[in-house]
């Protein structure tokens, strides 16, 4: 096989990057050209990401990227899943919704009222999420807004469509939408026209590693490179389980730990039962037409907005590695909190919410920041533990080991209690597993690597050595 460069831009809730990948035989290594804080901005319309300031960063990122490697021969985006730009003609109609933004209750009733979530669900196989995009988008009819627009790009495709001009809806991120069919993998017009959606805002759908098109003449010219936009699994989650070094995934689940955990298992098949639906366990779509069968846990978000709150009341950064390490001295809370409960969605002071969740039961709430830090790591391994139990019941599949990547791979205290509580080893790693299957699933598709989903994950497996934790002998807590 050769060797070669591709870029990936990679989005997350809380900061962006551009990495240079490196393929060759035996290299798969990741360089991060550009790296940039993310997160929402309040106007008056509401809470919105600054896509405009994404995309500059990201060019930016693009021109690092193409200076310090000539031959650069593609270009992979991925962000988070379900959130959307209107366009009318090639126009932004304004910057897109935060899935945070509260304004989707009028949504949620507007879909409800003409297909009850247990239909839904069988049309389109995902848990419930206040903000999926179908409830936003009948948010935005009701202001009007589908009237003026033409289409309808999610985050990574708007990018493309900057950097091409070319409108696609890859399919793992379609897949949050709530408009993609299960069954079939085709948008679901018949669901789109019963909810007032106009289907023909949604652009015709492209699989993972197919051709997006080239950058436009003038981007070319300025950036200096002829690399080609390429479609790689652009909701991140998708790209984050290319590149769990699995090696054999019906034994093993996965926990994709950055804002959000994804907690869950990698299936050939749906499973869209009675019991998945009660317990709102997602079937999203995979590269090469997997399904990643998991369920939204929090995630780093409860500590992020934590560290945030403090900040905004001391004006002092605080440095995480030291609140983690004073945490691990503190004793656990008796009780773990709900991690899943939605008063922990929207931003603001969190550790005000996690106090009055335990006064709420006449539980004494922790009071230090590393007691409360203690408690959310402690309730985010609990959820995780009991979140990897119900999919191994849910699927059937057993686990024998769990992987955890993204940034959480880097909270020893998180991993290491996660192990405990649920009596399997935590495989650690990679931290930027979402810029590794990005950058894999280029790799292919520009014929640098070539095979099969197994073929890309051994490539993880063979550079990316985890670290191990095994559950300590007394504390599996069943
Ligand atoms: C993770 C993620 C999740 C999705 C959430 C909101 O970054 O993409 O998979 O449910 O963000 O889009």
């Amino acid at each position: 096989t050769a060797s070669g460069t591709v870029a990936a831009i990679d989005l997350g809730a809380t900061s962006g990057r551009v990495m240079l990948g490196q393929i060759g035989p035996d290299v798969l290594e990741l360089e991060a050209v550009a790296r940039f804080p993310n997160g929402p901005v309040r106007l008056a319309s509401g809470l919105h990401w600054d896509l405009t300031r994404l995309y500059a960063e990201a060019l930016a990122g693009l021109a690092s990227a193409a200076r310090e490697a000539p031959d650069l021969a593609s270009i992979g985006i991925d962000s988070w899943a379900v959130d959307y730009v209107l366009l009318r003609g090639d126009r932004m109609l304004g910057e897109p919704f935060h899935y945070r933004d509260e304004r989707t209750a009028a949504g949620i009733e507007a879909v409800h009222a003409r297909h009850p979530f247990a239909d839904l669900y069988r049309r389109n196989g995902l848990q419930f999420l206040p903000f999926n995009t179908l409830y936003q988008l009948a948010a935005e009819r009701q202001g009007g807004m589908l009237e003026v627009a033409d289409h309808a790009l999610l985050i990574p495709d708007a990018l493309a469509f900057q950097l091409t001009g070319v409108r696609v809806s890859e399919l793992t991120n379609a897949s949050t939408t709530g408009l993609v069919r299960i069954a079939d993998g085709q948008w679901d017009a018949q669901l789109c026209d019963d909810l007032g959606i106009p289907s023909s805002l949604l652009p015709p759908l492209v699989d993972p590693g197919e051709r997006i098109g080239s950058l436009r003449p003038d981007l070319a010219a300025d950036l200096g490179t002829s690399a080609e936009v390429v479609a790689v699994g652009s909701h991140d989650t998708a790209s984050a389980v290319v590149a769990v070094p699995m090696t054999d995934p019906t034994s093993a689940a996965y926990i994709s730990c950055g804002t959000w955990g994804l907690v869950g298992v990698e299936l050939e098949h749906p499973v869209i039962s009675d019991a998945a639906r009660e317990a709102n366990f997602t079937n999203e779509r995979g590269v090469d037409g997997r399904i990643r069968f998991l369920h939204n846990v929090m995630g780093l978000w409860l500590l992020s907005e934590s560290v945030r709150q403090w900040e905004r009341e001391t004006d002092e950064a605080i440095d995480l590695p030291t609140l983690l390490g004073n945490a691990a001295e503190v004793a656990a809370p008796a009780e773990v909190f709900d991690a899943g409960d939605a008063r922990f969605l929207t931003p603001g002071d969190l550790p005000g919410r996690i106090a009055d969740w335990y006064r709420e039961r006449g539980m004494a709430p922790p009071i230090t920041r590393a007691a409360i830090t203690r408690a959310i790591v402690e309730s985010l391994a609990e959820a995780f533990a009991s979140t990897v139990r119900t999919a191994s019941e849910l699927s059937g599949q057993p686990v024998r080991t769990i992987h955890l990547v993204g940034g959480g791979a880097l909270n020893r205290l998180l991993c290491q209690r996660t192990a405990d509580r649920a009596g399997v080893p935590v495989l650690a790693g990679p931290v930027e597993a979402t810029a590794l299957g990005n950058v894999l699933v280029q790799a292919r598709a520009v014929g640098l690597v070539a095979g099969a989903l197994e073929d890309l994950r051994y490539r993880v497996v063979r550079t990316h050595q985890p670290r191990q934790y095994d559950p300590a002998p007394s504390s599996r807590i069943r």
